[in-house]
């Protein structure tokens, strides 16, 4: 009989279909594993920006977590806009409750065109309630200063960043490198707890094209973890996977238009990624 491995997103809808669950659920398919959602907060958004943003309230978020945990194996997850600190603690009890494992966290805080997708008093709840849980989390360079309170300059701060990350009890934290200011190359930075560490490098892709850039990575990430790969595996495909997405955008929308999600199946030529270390 066939099946597929199952896995959750706990995350924001993007009615502009980018970024969020949409994007996530994209991701999922496309990479083979069976999703499932569970939605924090409908956004009105396109590619231009952000409209509004209606949280659900508690409630609506247990039970969809409730009726999650009681049908389905799942084999990995990943939370993406979580918005507030009670949506938080709802999403710590399930994964709790449930007893969920590889639990990627993406530590959403705002959105492209700056709108916040993080109440700022909500920062401590994720720090505390749920990066303790997390087997990785993928924060972007802005989202790693506010977990660390370190600026990042250079490969020594973004260290420390990653190593104060470490110390909320998080089993490894890769520290995106979108953000960076080489105009030639991105670098992902891996930190596990027991030291192990690890740069991807990869030509920086010049397109603005670029909303749910995030969501996509750590989406991918999710579904090869869910396939039993192990964590520099997953990153490999989910680098790879998001390089695709960038490397050939569709041209949606008069903003900042969405990824590709169907372009890593699609190409012959996975895009270039090189392991420094
Ligand atoms: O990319 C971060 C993100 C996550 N989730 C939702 C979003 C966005 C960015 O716009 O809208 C719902």
């Amino acid at each position: 009989m066939e099946t597929m491995k199952q896995v959750l997103t706990i995350a924001g809808s993007d009615s502009g279909g980018g970024a969020g669950i949409q994007a996530d659920i994209k991701t999922f398919q496309e990479l083979g594993v069976y999703s499932t959602s569970v939605i924090t907060a409908v956004t009105a958004q396109n590619t231009k920006g952000v409209t509004g943003i209606y949280p659900m309230a508690r409630i609506e978020v247990e039970k969809q977590l409730e009726s999650i945990g009681t049908d389905f194996q799942i084999s990995a997850l990943k939370t993406g806009m979580l918005f507030n600190a009670e949506i938080i603690e709802e999403t710590a009890r399930g994964i709790r409750r449930y007893g969920w494992q590889n639990v990627i966290v993406d530590p959403v805080m705002i959105a492209k065109g700056g709108a916040s997708l993080l109440q700022q008093e909500a920062v401590n709840a994720l720090m505390n309630l749920l990066l303790p849980m997390a087997t990785v989390v993928t924060p972007n360079i802005p989202e790693a200063e506010v977990l660390s309170g370190l600026d990042i300059r250079d490969s020594v701060s973004r260290l420390r960043a990653a190593e104060r990350i470490l110390a909320t009890g998080t089993e490894s934290v890769v520290i995106k490198g979108g953000h960076g200011t080489d105009p030639g190359f991105t670098e992902d930075f891996y930190l596990h707890r027991n030291g192990e560490s690890l740069i991807m490098r990869s030509p920086r892709i010049q397109t603005s094209q670029t909303h749910g850039t995030g969501c996509t990575f750590s989406a991918a990430l999710t579904a090869e973890l869910a396939k039993g790969k192990s964590v520099q595996e997953a990153l490999f495909t989910a680098k790879q996977f998001i390089q695709a997405a960038l490397a050939h955008p569709l041209n949606i929308g008069a903003g900042h238009g969405p990824t590709n999600h169907a372009a890593y199946n699609k190409s012959a030529n996975k895009e270039a990624v090189q392991f420094v270390q």
